[in-house]
């Protein structure tokens, strides 16, 4: 069990809950140690069809936890290069390979890396009293968790830019508005919402669903050419699934497909 998470698995969604509520879920070592472990155990687990990402109380994710950096005059200075390499770079990478769609639910504040985080999954929702917020200029830092990469692609580098510079907070409905996210919700309908859509997803063409995320994620480096190809090799996959002949099945015979996300 763990002490800085949450984490369950039934009915093909793993859920995981940032659980350090006092510090607004803020990262420590431990959190990440538990949040790899975690994704370990989606990764090793076939009845995994869909994740959601949420935190606990009032703030979904405060990046860094800054007490962990405090610095007395003299010390060393912090190899943070080394924190993203070794924690922040493969918790973004090994949530981006998840092949099963993954939900962030925003309940509250995402700052620092708690914002860029939100971006790596594929749909995110947030509570209309969440925000989000690229703090790292206001302690001289630079935007990390892919947060340089995702952040121009969803909202355009203008927005970008100021956002990264300025630091200052989006709104859920401004960034739902700007295509930051994907909607905003009223506050007590959101992980009603966030679960639904867990469980809508855990019972689609998951193999599928796999196939378009690769082609997704490949999309921003690939020439139109290049993205043809892989279209072209991704649907020979998805036409040997079962799932795929289940789809056509079902809509001949209009009745409801039964997919076994295979
Ligand atoms: O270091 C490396 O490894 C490099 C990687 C860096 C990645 C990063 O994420 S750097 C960016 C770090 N994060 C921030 O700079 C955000 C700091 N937090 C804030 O600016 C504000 O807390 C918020 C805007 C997120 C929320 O503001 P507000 O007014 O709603 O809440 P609050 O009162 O500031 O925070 C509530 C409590 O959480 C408070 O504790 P207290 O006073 O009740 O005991 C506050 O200190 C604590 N808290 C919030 N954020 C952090 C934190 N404690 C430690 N670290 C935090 N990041």
């Amino acid at each position: 069990t763990y002490e800085t998470i949450q984490f369950e698995i039934a009915d093909g969604v793993a859920t995981l809950t940032l659980n350090r509520p006092d510090k607004l879920n803020s990262f420590t070592v431990q959190m990440h140690s538990e949040l790899a472990d975690a994704i370990r155990k989606i990764n090793a687990d076939d009845s995994v069809r869909a994740v959601l990402l949420t935190g606990a109380g009032r703030g979904f994710c405060a990046g860094q936890d800054l007490g962990d950096r405090a610095v007395n005059s003299g010390d060393q200075a912090p190899n943070l290069g080394d924190s993203l390499e070794k924690r922040y770079n493969p918790l973004v990478r090994s949530l981006r390979a998840l092949p099963m769609p993954v939900i962030c639910a925003v309940n509250g504040v995402a700052a620092g890396a708690g914002a860029n985080l939100a971006f790596a999954c594929d749909i995110v929702l947030a509570a209309r009293s969440a925000s989000f917020i690229q703090a790292f200029c206001k302690i001289g830092l630079v935007p990390d968790s892919g947060g340089t990469w995702t952040l121009p692609r969803l909202v355009g580098s203008a927005r970008a830019a100021a956002l990264m510079l300025l630091g200052d907070k989006v709104s859920a409905e401004q960034a739902a508005d700007w295509g930051m996210i994907w909607k905003c919700v009223d506050d007590d309908a959101l992980l009603t919402e966030a679960k639904a859509m867990a469980a809508h997803l855990a019972t689609q063409p998951t193999k599928g669903l796999s196939l378009i995320k690769r082609a997704l994620n490949a999309t921003w480096t690939n020439t139109m050419d290049e993205q043809l190809d892989l279209e072209r090799d991704l649907q020979t996959i998805a036409g040997t699934t079962g799932d795929y002949q289940e789809g056509v099945k079902a809509f001949l015979d209009k009745r409801k497909p039964a997919f076994t996300g295979k």
